[in-house]
């Protein structure tokens, strides 16, 4: 960089990446050392690893498995990283991506504790101007944001939080230093896939946990294990074979969805293949049938598997039901793999209180207080989720042409084409935002793609002699109903209060947001709009 940023000047650089996370790492690697572009990135953290960073709430743990929670353009890399455990622990995600980082030379050109607050497009200089929390100013012909999906917690609003005498926590936001739980009295609300990671390792460790919970949900063990050496030996040798199937899946995983339907089978043999897949756990159980998420009387035979095995495990009858009492098919909401979590129920320190049955009046100094009585609690700790994709962007004031604010523009719920560009926005891009395929997808292989797309769309750019991107409004509406299309194919939309939807936020429009169409077709489209010229964008010099 030439110059330093300061209230009065503005830091100029050729691209702006907002995030140093798995997206933004990459973006700045390719953006810098193979287009030799002037790139910079404008991180709030104090170190890399954006979602990593932030979540190291007690179990904290991946449901990608390790050897395929990486990053695949660096043959070298590849080769040279070993993972530990069958899926990868957040302590060791963040010694990978640290890695990465000092590996490629990242950290010089990484700006931390740096929170952007303001992205504004002038279009007389064509060039992004973008503000942080403590006023520096920075500038750039193109702004990629790399803010992550699952970064804007979501703290409930309930009323009462402000006089806890005790200490609480969002798992999304967890202190460095670690929660001392020895002997506290903990209540943990909400019980998506941090909720089912992080109840057993705080049960191991509190006094006593009570588990708020609103909605039930399916879970599957995830079985994780050490790596045999047997196994690391047959990664290494094997990366382009394991890459082709992740890259020829819908969802990315290094497993492939049988071809087989539920009802292609008898009882007897699909009772023995769920259970094989329970045996093997993970993920892959939803790749069991072909017609899991897309025809309703299968997905009941998957559900009612599950519910049983809660019922088996669980010894207290009563428990069981609250938590086999789920109301939507199987993988609609994302579906959580576990360590112990049905087990935890078990323990003589875990209760369960059904939030259906008594709803959350208010907290008190001392605890929590239903419809049904008071909780004395130590700490509370809030496994209840994120604002999901456009949370990250929309608290940014991001404004496009004519200052147009994308808060406004998405006011309905987001509208992009193909969940990289928005229309009156131009050089904006917007790495797994609303659109892309990314939640739906195992992360790091949507993030490639998403990175690479751009990288090329840039070169072709610099190559044509263009300066300017934009969506085309009609292109835009076309993948609006793309985006609708394809989950309405899906049993997806079925699970009313899913993040996807935008449910778990009160107030937020509910628009069905990920790109459900799976990430092997997604990319194949992104290719054609690219040989086509970047069909449905505008470029101009
Ligand atoms: P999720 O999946 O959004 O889960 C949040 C949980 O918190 C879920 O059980 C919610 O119940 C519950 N919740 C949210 N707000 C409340 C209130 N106000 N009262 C009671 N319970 C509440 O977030 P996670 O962090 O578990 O997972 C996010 C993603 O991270 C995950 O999908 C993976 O991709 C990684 P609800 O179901 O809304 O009734």
């Amino acid at each position: 960089m030439t110059t330093t940023s300061s209230p009065d000047r503005a830091e100029s650089c050729d691209a702006l990446i907002i995030g140093a996370g798995f997206s933004g790492m990459y973006q700045l690697h390719a953006l810098r050392d193979r287009l030799g572009l002037k790139a910079l990135v404008l991180e709030a953290g104090e170190g890399v690893g954006g979602t990593w960073y932030w979540n190291r709430y007690p179990g904290a743990r991946c449901d990608s498995e390790s050897h395929s929670y990486c990053y695949g353009f660096s043959k070298e890399l590849l080769e040279e990283w070993e993972w530990s455990e069958r899926y990868p622990g957040q302590p060791e995600i963040m010694r990978y991506l640290n890695h990465v980082a000092d590996r490629f030379g990242l950290k010089r050109d990484i700006r931390f504790n740096t929170r952007v607050t303001a992205a504004h497009y002038d279009a007389s200089a064509n060039r992004w101007q973008v503000t942080t929390e403590a006023g520096q100013r920075y500038s750039a012909q193109y702004l990629i944001t790399a803010v992550g999906c699952l970064s804007t917690a979501n703290v409930p609003k309930i009323p009462g939080l402000e006089e806890f005498a005790g200490d609480w926590y969002h798992t999304g936001q967890w202190p460095h230093e670690g929660v001392d739980f020895s002997g506290k009295r903990v209540g943990q609300i909400g019980t998506g896939s941090t909720g089912i990671q992080a109840a057993p390792v705080i049960a191991a460790a509190a006094g006593h946990l009570t588990v708020f919970q609103r909605t039930a949900n399916y879970s599957v063990p995830a079985r994780n294990v050490p790596l045999t050496d047997e196994f690391k030996q047959y990664v290494k040798r094997s990366h382009p074979e394991i890459r082709q199937v992740m890259h020829g899946t819908p969802n990315g995983h290094p497993f492939v969805i049988a071809e087989r339907k539920a009802f292609d089978v008898t009882a007897e043999e699909r009772q023995a293949l769920y259970e094989a897949a329970w045996e093997k756990g993970g993920l892959q159980f939803r790749a069991t049938f072909q017609d899991l998420l897309a025809d309703k009387a299968a997905n009941d035979t998957a559900a009612e598997f599950l519910r049983n095995k809660i019922r088996q495990i669980v010894r207290d009858p009563k428990t069981a039901a609250i938590l086999s009492d789920i109301d939507h098919p199987y993988a609609a909401k994302r579906p959580p793999i576990d360590t112990d979590y049905f087990e935890t129920y078990n323990r003589d320190n875990v209760a369960l209180v059904d939030l259906r049955a008594e709803p959350i009046e208010r907290i008190t100094p001392g605890g929590i207080r239903t419809t049904k009585g008071e909780y004395p609690l130590d700490i509370i700790v809030f496994a209840t989720g994120f604002d999901a994709m456009t949370g990250p962007l929309l608290r940014i004031d991001i404004r496009g042409r004519d200052g147009q604010r994308l808060a406004d523009a998405w006011e309905a719920g987001p509208r992009n084409y193909l969940g990289l560009q928005v229309a009156g926005f131009p050089n904006l891009f917007t790495i797994t935002g609303p659109g892309s395929p990314s939640v739906l997808c195992n992360m790091p292989v949507c993030i490639e793609q998403h990175v690479e797309w751009i990288t090329d769309c840039i070169a072709h750019m610099r190559d044509q002699g263009m300066a300017r991107i934009e969506a085309k409004p009609e292109a835009m509406e076309g993948w609006v109903q793309e985006v609708n299309r394809a989950a309405d194919a899906t049993l997806l939309p079925q699970a009313k209060h899913s993040w996807y939807l935008g449910a778990n936020v009160p107030g937020k429009p509910r628009v069905f947001m990920p790109y459900a169409g799976g990430m092997a077709h997604y990319r194949k489209i992104c290719d054609a709009v690219a040989a086509k010229g970047y069909e449905g964008f505008v470029l101009s010099d």
